[in-house]
């Protein structure tokens, strides 16, 4: 039955946005997240989709509206343009300000409402959209993808995909904008273990707990517990990570497996500040002791809310 109705709706081509009059000037609004785009229509192939904020912006994004039931929206994705430049032009999830004391919250986006980039070049560059802070969701999704892969591949080519299920969201605000005002990605806010934020249990979509220790590395292995998403935490030096992607970590030197972060680093003269962090602290992509590996270090990670 689901299995047809599926088939007649997509096949009805029935996708037609909502239009309002406003005196005589035209007014397009689109549903305010994938979720809601798919309770309207039932069943809805993954793709492109064109959503709206309150106040009116329309945006076109990702949805994700198969996986665990579908309604998943694209909000964000955090791409290391060049592993090798510290905290330079591309690095939007930490500083592109030098790796610099002085400006301990780097570029500050993960708590701020400034969006970048485009869903077309969400796997090639940083992509933030509206509903980073105004979708209210309750759970979030999140792929790892080859950097470069086309829309129709992002799933398929994912090396790791996973998502939380149980509303933890709400316990946040509702969305990472408010989760981060509340846990500042700010260099010396906290400390290592003592102010490390929510760490939430995943369900995985492609990957397990072994894929893990592929994709960071061997050293890193005995530091972190898989099977989580950590957001904020510190390193042994005080340098503030935004995101651990599928663990929770037990030690300290966090800045090899975490990626996102505030705009100072202090070990190695900043050879770790960046959207990436120490991925390559022992060689670039050579998955030897602290360092990714190759297809993690030219992965972008993107986010979904539902
Ligand atoms: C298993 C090797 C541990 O070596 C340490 O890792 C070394 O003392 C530190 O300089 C280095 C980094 O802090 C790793 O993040
Ligand atoms: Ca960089
Ligand atoms: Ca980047
Ligand atoms: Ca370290």
């Amino acid at each position: 039955w689901v299995m047809l109705m599926c088939f007649l709706l997509l096949n009805l081509e029935m996708l037609e946005s909502t239009t309002i009059m406003l005196g005589n000037y035209p007014s397009v609004s689109y549903p305010k997240s994938c979720k809601e785009l798919l309770h309207l229509y039932g069943c809805l192939p993954d793709g492109l989709y064109f959503l709206s904020t309150s106040s009116g912006t329309s945006y076109l994004t990702f949805c994700d509206m198969t996986t665990d039931g579908g309604g998943w929206t694209l909000v964000a994705s955090i791409h290391e343009n060049n592993m090798y430049g510290k905290c330079t032009v591309g690095d939007r999830w930490s500083s592109q300000q030098g790796n610099n004391e002085n400006v301990p919250e780097g570029d500050g986006n993960w708590s701020n409402k400034v969006t970048f980039g485009t869903v077309e070049a969400a796997s090639s560059d940083d992509f933030k959209n509206p509903g980073y802070y105004e979708i209210i969701a309750e759970d979030m999704s999140v792929w790892h993808v080859p950097n470069g892969a086309n829309v129709d591949n992002w799933k398929p080519s994912s090396i790791f995909r996973y998502h939380t299920q149980k509303n933890f969201l709400t316990q946040y605000g509702g969305n990472l904008y408010n989760l981060y005002k509340a846990y500042p990605v700010r260099y010396n806010a906290g400390v290592c273990h003592t102010n490390t934020g929510p760490s939430i249990p995943i369900v995985y979509d492609f990957g397990n707990d072994e894929s893990l220790s592929t994709l960071y590395g061997p050293n890193s292995k005995r530091e972190y517990e898989p099977g989580y998403i950590t957001f904020r935490a510190f390193n042994n030096e005080k340098a503030a990570l935004a995101l651990c992607s599928g663990l929770k970590p037990k030690g300290c030197n966090i800045e090899h497996f975490c990626i996102g972060g505030g705009g100072f680093f202090a070990e190695g003269s900043g050879r770790q500040c960046g959207d990436f962090a120490g991925f390559d602290w022992n060689g670039y992509g050579t998955h030897s002791q602290w360092s990714a590996s190759k297809e993690m270090t030219e992965s972008v990670v993107m986010l979904f809310y539902r």
